[in-house]
């Protein structure tokens, strides 16, 4: 067996996590995959392997790299062609992702992801929620607009590290159902039915119910 290995966390809240398995799958790493099941707080599990305390946390080729964006940057080393083959497409889908990474705080508090919470749609908005929604929204349609257009996620035909980066707003999106524009919608749809992305949320959606925390499984 592969002394590599990705650890995530449960696959229906952890949205850090989703990023850093798109990368690596993206990426088609060799890695063993090891769900921990979060606690909804501090996890001593995750604690006691990854060294920033936090998932994803990637170990691979003796290098051991614990931040989503960080994995996004070492998937595009070991796996050229993830980011845009061009420099302005490049520096764009980096300064978008660096966004996410570092933004929508009101979004992230406001919304936590949990791909199949009940009685959540309609919910959940306030002024700085819908505040975040709109500056992604201008994200993507500037983003589509500029590089889009032969397919229809953020640069295109190919999925790449940005709609990775920006997969967890999508899956907050379809579970909380802000008002959208057509275009945000139908992008939201093609990220959702992307083949990793389908097989993320079919995981998840196998995972057992002792993993559940409650707050993110009732009505908000
Ligand atoms: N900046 C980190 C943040 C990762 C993060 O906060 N992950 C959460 C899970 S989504 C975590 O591990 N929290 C600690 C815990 O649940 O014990 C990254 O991008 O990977």
């Amino acid at each position: 067996m592969s002394a590599d290995r990705l650890y995530i966390g449960t696959r229906r809240y952890s949205s850090w996590s989703l990023r850093g398995w798109l990368a690596v799958r993206l990426a088609r790493l060799n890695v063993e995959e090891i769900c921990i099941p979060l606690a909804g707080g501090t996890t001593a599990a995750v604690r006691a392997v990854s060294p920033g305390g936090t998932v994803p946390y990637l170990e691979h080729a003796g290098n051991r790299v614990w931040d989503s964006i960080a994995i996004a940057e070492y998937c595009a080393e070991q796996a050229p062609g993830l980011w845009p083959d061009n420099p302005a497409g490049r520096a764009h889908a980096r300064v978008i992702s660096a966004e996410m990474h570092a933004g929508f705080r009101e979004l992230r508090m406001a919304m936590p992801m949990s791909l199949f919470r009940p009685g959540a749609a309609g919910t959940c908005r306030n002024d700085g929620v819908l505040a975040d929604v709109a500056r992604i929204e201008a994200i993507w349609a500037e983003t589509r607009e500029r590089f889009g257009a032969s397919g229809p996620y953020l640069f295109g035909a190919t999925f790449n590290l940005a709609d990775a980066m920006y997969a967890p707003v999508v899956a907050r999106f379809l579970t909380y159902a802000p008002d959208l524009s057509a275009a945000s919608r139908a992008y939201c749809d093609a990220v959702r039915h992307s083949p990793l992305v389908a097989q993320w949320y079919d995981d998840a959606a196998a995972e057992p119910t002792d993993w559940f925390i409650a707050r993110y499984e009732t009505a908000p």
